[in-house]
């Protein structure tokens, strides 16, 4: 099914097209490019993303419901963009399990698809939201964007194919087609109802439910965690980095939080000081992940700029709200 919302006023900037742009990370891509200007389009089979996170820009954008399956569709939406921000996937990884198959029909056929239409459409710059699980359970932190990807995953495989297209879209074709390898991304409309659901927006849950959460193994993991406006900014600087075409990047923020820590953090926000419930630790779970962020900074003049306490601390709003609306 393919429907439109009624556009009441259209900003007279460049188009750009939004993949999977009703999902967490899409959506708010989707509010920065209508505050930047742009007539944006956003294509989205609503199998995760919910109309809901396109509230504040919906009179703005045209929104398609339909597939990145569908290389006609694609096609259609590229006709005439200046860029195309690649977001939609299958990304729950124990789905990619369960479904190689299916999957990769997403992931990795999806992906080229959204290439193939802007070689066709002729579009100046692509952006495709990679994922450190290319790195897989290689114990060297912090990851660099030159060491071997050793993907444990269907997941990580299929952004691993994302980029290897990518990169030769750009050498055969001359496409400008940049990836960006997301860390742990946080913050408003991350959806927490699946177990594998990131785990900030499943401690923020659980604190303005006041449920202790269950941390998996000792606690003493760390992760990179970037809030989702600074993935935002680093994808904008992406679609006008012309020298960055076919390359890679990294985007986190060089700073390690232990999942202990996160909670000790949460608690402080929330006023909310239960001690949290332990269990056994995830099977295959990833010990260390931290990002390197040297190239993003020297090539895409990337950094982050919201610090770990603020992003919290609007993330914990934005759920503090949700459930006062539920209620
Ligand atoms: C992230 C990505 C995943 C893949 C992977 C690659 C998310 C949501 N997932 O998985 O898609 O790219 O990186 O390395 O971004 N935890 C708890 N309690 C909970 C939930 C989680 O202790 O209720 C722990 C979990 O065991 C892990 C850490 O928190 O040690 C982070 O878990 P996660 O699922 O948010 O993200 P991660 O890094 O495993």
């Amino acid at each position: 099914m393919v429907f439109c919302i009624e556009s009441k006023q259209r900003p007279l900037g460049a188009r750009a097209l939004v993949t999977g742009g009703a999902g967490f990370i899409g959506s708010h891509l989707v509010d920065a490019l209508v505050e930047d200007g742009w007539q944006v389009a956003v294509l989205d089979n609503l199998s995760t993303g919910r109309l809901e996170n396109l509230a504040q820009s919906q009179d703005r954008i045209e929104f398609v419901e339909g597939d990145i399956r569908d290389l006609k569709l694609v096609g259609r939406l590229a006709k005439g963009c200046k860029a195309v921000f690649h977001q939609a996937a299958v990304v729950s990884v124990p789905l990619t399990v369960q479904d190689p198959v299916g999957s990769a029909e997403v992931n990795e056929i999806g992906t080229l698809h959204v290439l193939e239409a802007c070689r066709r459409q002729k579009v100046k710059s692509v952006v495709l939201a990679s994922s450190c699980a290319v790195y897989g359970d290689d114990p060297q932190v912090p990851k660099k964007e030159d060491m071997t990807p050793r993907p444990s995953s269907p997941y990580a495989v299929q952004k691993l194919a994302g980029e290897y297209y990518a990169g030769v879209f750009s050498s055969l074709y001359g496409l400008s087609a940049v990836c960006l390898r997301y860390f742990n991304v946080y913050g408003p409309r991350q959806d927490p109802s699946s177990p594998y659901s990131g785990v900030i927006s499943i401690f923020m849950d659980r604190a303005v439910k006041k449920l202790p959460p269950t941390i998996y193994g000792d606690g003493l993991q760390y992760r990179d965690f970037i809030f989702v406006k600074d993935v935002v900014r680093a994808n904008l600087l992406a679609a006008s980095a012309a020298a960055a075409a076919g390359k890679v990047f990294n985007i986190g923020t060089g700073r390690q939080v232990t999942i202990n820590d996160l909670w000790k953090q949460i608690s402080k926000i929330s006023e909310y000081a239960a001690a949290p419930e332990y269990g056994t630790a995830r099977d295959g779970d990833i010990r260390e992940s931290l990002a390197d962020t040297g190239t993003a900074k020297a090539e895409l003049g990337f950094e982050p700029e919201v610090s770990f306490k603020d992003g919290l601390a609007s993330t914990f709003r934005w759920f503090e709200s949700m459930i006062h609306h539920q209620s």
